[in-house]
């Protein structure tokens, strides 16, 4: 395959000026290529430090280290140099690879070869990806556990229970019997009862995963000068957004993040809803509707100072994913006030504010365990397909159908799960994922 042939390169740090930047080589020339700069015979593991030159021209004093095929991150010939953080250094060192064989890496190729080199499934591909961009402790933490094994080993136990089922069910069909006997019948239902167990229980764990992996929107809404973008900034506790007495101050939406929980919330104020004829003030209202959509939790603010709520219609179509906050608490009430009250002035119910929010953040979330796993939506879908797959065996077997479609039913169980890991997997999936990677990983 041309991936084998190729020799790929790319700087694995972030572009601009720093100390030292990392220029990683992979492939058949990687070695070679290394050598010819540095004029000296590399040894396994052991760095060295070196000057790299090419025609006569010093390129740069760097460290070079090298991991020989197969036991390198990408299971290939794989050379890492060290050299100093200067972009025109990054490019002269990257042109004279290229002047040598190598070509630019794209996206996420070193970790794709290590996948297509067996040295991880798809994963822990995936736990590299979601240990980048990790926004909290907590996500960091799974994508840690992931890339341990965590998720691989549980669907590795099933994928095994799963075979020899299938073994099973294929040696039945040898037999001359046309169907299935009902009491071997309910022993191979209990065992994909038991499977299915296994496989409810990890999309259990779908919702944690989409939060640890999206982050949490938290819209602030209400009238104008009810105080969102004063609450914003005591949640923040920096001055984000513009605060003023006059009505109607914040006309785009004001995004910041701080954590909650472990995860990683997104703050939203928005502009204030009220009837206007004003072009530009309905389209930033039409943008807090839009947040006010798409968020996990809306809080509803009401100015405590005035009489009545004017935003009162705009909560009840939002449901469940409204939390009703009185602001102003420093001021003498106008009106009844229930519930969480705050006040952005003196700091005064914010404590309350951030565990009610963190509540909401971890209401519909399994109990974590020490094992924690956090499917992504790529694996739910599998697992739901495999799941589904299961129950018509199940059913199958119920209604004694013939061996062959029970085990057909089960291949396709297996190939679902087997998708998760990688096998089979089409390669547009691999594309699309490995294009979320940066280049140079
Ligand atoms: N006393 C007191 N005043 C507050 C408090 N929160 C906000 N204010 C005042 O209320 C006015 C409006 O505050 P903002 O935070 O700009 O209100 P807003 O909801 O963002 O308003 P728009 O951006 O116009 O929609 C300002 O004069 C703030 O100083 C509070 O907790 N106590
Ligand atoms: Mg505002």
């Amino acid at each position: 395959m041309a991936f084998e042939k190729d020799t790929i390169a790319a700087c694995s740090t972030p572009p601009g000026v720093s100390a030292l930047a990392l220029i990683r080589i992979s492939g058949p020339l990687a070695i070679s290529i290394a050598e010819t700069l540095s004029g000296a015979t590399l040894t396994p593991k052991n760095p060295l430090p070196t000057r790299l030159s090419q025609n006569t021209k010093t390129l740069d004093e760097v460290v070079i280290t090298t991991w020989p095929n197969p036991k390198s991150y990408t299971g290939e010939n794989l050379v890492e140099i060290t050299c100093h953080g200067n972009p025109l250094i990054i490019e002269s060192i990257l042109n004279s690879i290229y002047s040598l064989g190598g070509r630019p890496a794209r996206p996420g190729e070193f970790t794709e070869r290590a996948f297509l080199h067996g040295r991880i499934d798809l994963t822990k591909a995936e736990a590299v990806l979601d240990i980048l961009h990790a926004r909290s402790n907590r996500s960091l933490l799974a994508g840690q556990r992931a890339l341990a094994g965590g998720l691989s080993e549980r669907l590795m136990a099933d994928r095994e229970k799963l075979l020899q089922l299938l073994a099973r069910i294929e040696a039945w069909i040898d037999f001359p019997d046309e169907d299935i006997q009902p009491e071997v019948g309910d022993g191979f239902r209990s065992e994909i009862k038991d499977l299915l167990k296994s496989v409810a229980s990890l999309l259990e764990t779908a919702p944690l995963g989409h939060r640890l992996r999206s982050g949490y929107r938290l819209v602030l809404a209400g009238p104008p000068n009810a105080g969102k973008s004063s609450l914003l900034n005591a949640l923040l506790g920096l001055d984000r957004a513009l605060v003023s007495s006059i009505p109607g101050t914040t006309r785009d939406t004001v995004e910041e993040s701080i954590l909650l929980a472990g995860f990683s919330v997104r703050l939203i104020d928005t502009a204030g809803l009220r009837p206007s004829s004003d072009p530009l003030e309905q389209e930033g209202m039409a943008r807090t509707r839009a947040a006010m959509k798409t968020a996990d939790l809306v809080l509803a603010l009401i100015d405590s100072t005035q009489s009545s709520d004017p935003c009162a219609a705009e909560w009840p179509p939002l449901g469940a994913k409204v939390l009703p906050i009185f602001t102003k608490a420093d001021l003498p009430p106008k009106q009844k006030t229930s519930g969480l009250t705050v006040s952005a002035q003196t700091g005064a119910g914010l404590d309350s504010l951030r565990s009610k929010i963190s509540q909401h953040l971890t209401a519909d979330l399994a109990t974590p365990g020490a094992d924690e796993i956090a499917i992504n939506s790529r694996h739910e879908d599998a697992l739901r397909r495999t799941a589904e797959a299961l129950a018509c065996a199940s059913a199958s077997l119920s209604n004694q159908t013939a061996p062959e479609l029970v085990a057909s039913d089960l291949r396709l169980a297996l190939q679902s799960l087997e998708s998760i890991l990688g096998v089979g997997t089409s390669e547009d999936v691999l594309d699309r994922l490995f294009s979320q990677f940066c280049i140079g990983k």
